[in-house]
């Protein structure tokens, strides 16, 4: 039943195209087990396919906590095998998160621990509160990062950055997660994240869909390449937009002095 999931996927009310993917686990701190993974996979899944969907909201309904990471006493009980099949949903998962189409905003106001913090990098952008709190502590348990930790905490905050965290596994509070860009945004302690990133969801859902889908996998498929391989990707994408709608509409709006009302066509 509805009441017994563990991720709450929600249209929010007013809004164009926003969605939010809110984590209730409250029982295991958010801890990713097999059936909040499985909701997780799922709800990636339908969105991937969404041609309403225009920004989507990764936040937490539990107080203090993001997400306590990878479900320690489920993975207790497992196999190896098991372990292996566990970890590689894990990392299906958040690979299905990281390419979605429309951009992402993960709203981290409390711990972000291990896959916590693997999670919340899986977004596209970060809101932290003042309560947010990040550490990677793998090390500190006998394995590593194993969810795109020690690749994309590196390319986010840079490598002897990322070396220090992943080895000491220490906690880095809001203020400081901010001073190192490991969030893109700070809200003042009493200020809500959650709205905070909901008015950023806003503007971005003011722009026009397709463009951005296209800038998402030009900016997603050139980081990891050389800038020459970087420049044809996005030529390529660039060509998905020139037949589009709302390029025409973009101009027409400039030429009426008036804002644009895109459609996704
Ligand atoms: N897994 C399962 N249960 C958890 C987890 C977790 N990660 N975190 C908390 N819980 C449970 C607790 O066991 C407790 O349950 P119970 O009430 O039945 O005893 C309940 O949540 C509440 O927790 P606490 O009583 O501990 O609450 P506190 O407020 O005192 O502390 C903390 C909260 C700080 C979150 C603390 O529980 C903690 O340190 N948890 C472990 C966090 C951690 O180490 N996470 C990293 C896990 S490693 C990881 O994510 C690796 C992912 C990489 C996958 C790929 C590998 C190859």
């Amino acid at each position: 039943s509805l009441s017994n999931r563990e991720l709450q996927v929600s249209l929010v009310q007013g809004s164009e195209g926003i969605f939010d993917l809110s984590l209730k686990r409250p029982k295991a701190k958010n801890a990713l087990g097999r059936q909040l993974l499985d909701e997780l996979l799922q709800a990636t899944h339908d969105l991937m396919h969404s041609t309403e969907a225009r920004c989507v909201l990764l936040s937490s309904k539990v107080e203090g906590v993001f997400c306590a990471g990878a479900d320690l006493k489920e993975r207790a009980k497992m196999s190896q095998t098991e372990t292996a099949v566990f970890v590689s949903k894990l990392r299906a998962a958040f690979l299905a998160l990281e390419n979605l189409p429309m951009p992402t905003i993960a709203v981290v106001d409390g711990l972000a621990l291990g896959g916590g913090m693997e999670l919340a990098l899986s977004c596209d952008l970060r809101v932290a509160g003042s309560q947010a709190a990040f550490a990677m502590p793998e090390t500190c348990l006998g394995i590593i990062p194993g969810a795109g930790g020690t690749q994309r905490l590196p390319r986010l905050i840079g490598l002897p950055k990322a070396k220090e965290l992943i080895f000491t596994g220490r906690r880095v509070q809001f203020e400081e997660a901010h001073s190192m860009r490991l969030v893109e945004h700070a809200v003042h302690p009493g200020q809500s994240a959650h709205d905070h990133a909901l008015s950023l969801a806003q503007d971005i859902a003011k722009g026009a869909p397709i463009a951005q889908r296209m800038a998402k996998t030009a900016m997603q498929q050139g980081s990891g390449v050389s800038l020459q391989a970087g420049m044809q990707i996005e030529q390529l994408c660039y060509a998905q937009v020139i037949p589009t709608e709302d390029r025409l509409e973009g101009l027409r709006a400039f030429a009426e002095k008036r804002a644009p009302k895109f459609t996704g066509r």
